[in-house]
């Protein structure tokens, strides 16, 4: 099956007991058994439930896995990743994530005997030099949040199993959605979403998202999320399986909206830089281009006066742009990383990666372009 096809079909049949083309909301918590251990391959809801077996199979599609699972929250997700590890375990990862991971590797995992080290993903001998006998797993978003930055997965993963097959390499596929990219096609291990956003698409539900293609690393993962309890609901399973129904029809606006507000933001001249990958003048284009199917609809943008007031004065002043939290879905929304998605990055370390007091991150929607430039324009009047 084509990309296209998978997004509507992948993984999907109609319910076997009435045929119904969606499947039922199973709002249960268990499932009756015959005999003890004896039932219809459903026992307790935490362990499986038919709606979101349904959804995990849509990941699996995909992204290109063999196995899917559907947790809480996307930071659940990741927590179930980490807890593969143990203590004195090494992890390098990316030094532009998203604030709430960076949040979790440092103040929580940490705390457990996890070594973390921050590295540019933009060379390849950064990320290898940092491997030693103690490191178990290597974390990648690509693009990053907020600042678009573009890992190479392909020549990564090859680096990295050509020194140790056994270090696990994870990608967060948040921003680019298996519409644009496929990690594990390019030698990733693990690719995780937070399914709150793209994949759900509209806003209304908070998902995360693993899939694999071992069949013990799916056990292993298994394990720690029916041990742990942090699954994704009926309702929000059903809502993200709706969800991804479009994915491929949104994407293709995202994309096109996106490349067009990069354009536009590149020649005002209130901006000072635009971090878009689709830009002949990204660092990595290149590889965006290789890597992916188009550039998305994330758009993050830093204004030439730096002064919290300025920037302030344009986060107020949209008013197609809803200053939020979060991306991803059909509507516009404007974040300001500082103060919002990246608080908890201290300022030293945000300040050196270039998250600076006028960094403003977009998450274009599918709305009519003319009415999205013509908001923006307007908000940068100040
Ligand atoms: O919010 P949650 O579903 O738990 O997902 C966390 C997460 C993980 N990875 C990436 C790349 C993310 O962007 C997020 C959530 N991000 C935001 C809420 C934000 O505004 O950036």
């Amino acid at each position: 099956m084509k990309f296209d096809t998978k997004a509507i079909h992948g993984g999907q049949k109609p319910e076997e007991t009435t045929g119904a083309v969606m499947p039922p909301v199973f709002l249960t918590s268990t499932f009756a058994q015959s005999s003890p251990g004896t039932h219809k391959g459903y026992a307790y809801a935490r362990g499986t439930n038919p709606t979101r077996t349904a959804l995990e199979k849509s990941f699996t599609a995909l992204e290109n896995g063999t196995h899917g699972f559907a947790f809480s929250s996307g930071m659940a997700a990741i927590d179930c990743v980490l807890r593969l590890l143990k203590p004195g375990d090494e992890i390098i990862a990316g030094d532009d994530l998203y604030g709430g991971t960076y949040r979790m590797f440092t103040q929580l995992f940490q705390k457990y005997g996890l070594i973390f080290s921050f590295v540019d993903m933009d060379l390849v001998s950064n990320i290898s030099e940092k491997i030693t006998e103690k490191t178990k797993l290597v974390w990648l978003e690509t693009p990053t949040n907020p600042l678009m930055k573009i890992a190479d997965i392909k020549a990564i993963s090859s680096a990295i199993k050509t020194k140790n097959t056994d270090i696990i390499i994870a990608v967060d596929n948040t921003f680019a959605t298996p519409y644009l990219q496929q990690p594990l096609n390019l030698g990733a291990d693990i690719v995780m979403h937070s399914a709150t956003k793209y994949l759900g698409g509209h806003s209304d539900l908070i998902m995360g998202a693993l899939i694999v293609k071992d069949a013990k690393l799916a056990e292993d993962l298994y394990f720690i999320q029916f041990a742990a309890g942090a699954i994704a609901s009926p309702m929000d399973s059903f809502l993200a399986l709706r969800g991804i129904k479009t994915l491929h029809v949104r994407m293709q606006r995202h994309c096109e909206n996106g490349k067009q507000i990069a354009d536009f933001l590149s020649n005002h001249i209130k901006v000072d830089r635009v971090y878009y990958p689709g830009l002949k003048s990204h660092s990595s284009y290149e590889i965006a281009k290789k890597q992916m199917k188009d550039f998305g609809g994330m758009v993050s943008f830093q204004l030439k006066d730096n002064s919290k007031t300025a920037t302030f004065k344009f986060l107020e002043n949209t008013k197609l742009f809803t200053l939020a939290e979060s991306l991803g879905g059909v509507e516009s929304l404007v974040n300001h990383p500082v103060t919002m998605s990246h608080g908890s990055i201290p300022e030293e370390k945000r300040l050196k990666i270039g998250i600076t007091n006028s960094l403003v991150r977009l998450s274009v929607g599918i709305e009519d372009i003319a009415d999205l430039i013509e908001d923006l324009d307007q908000a940068l009047h100040f």
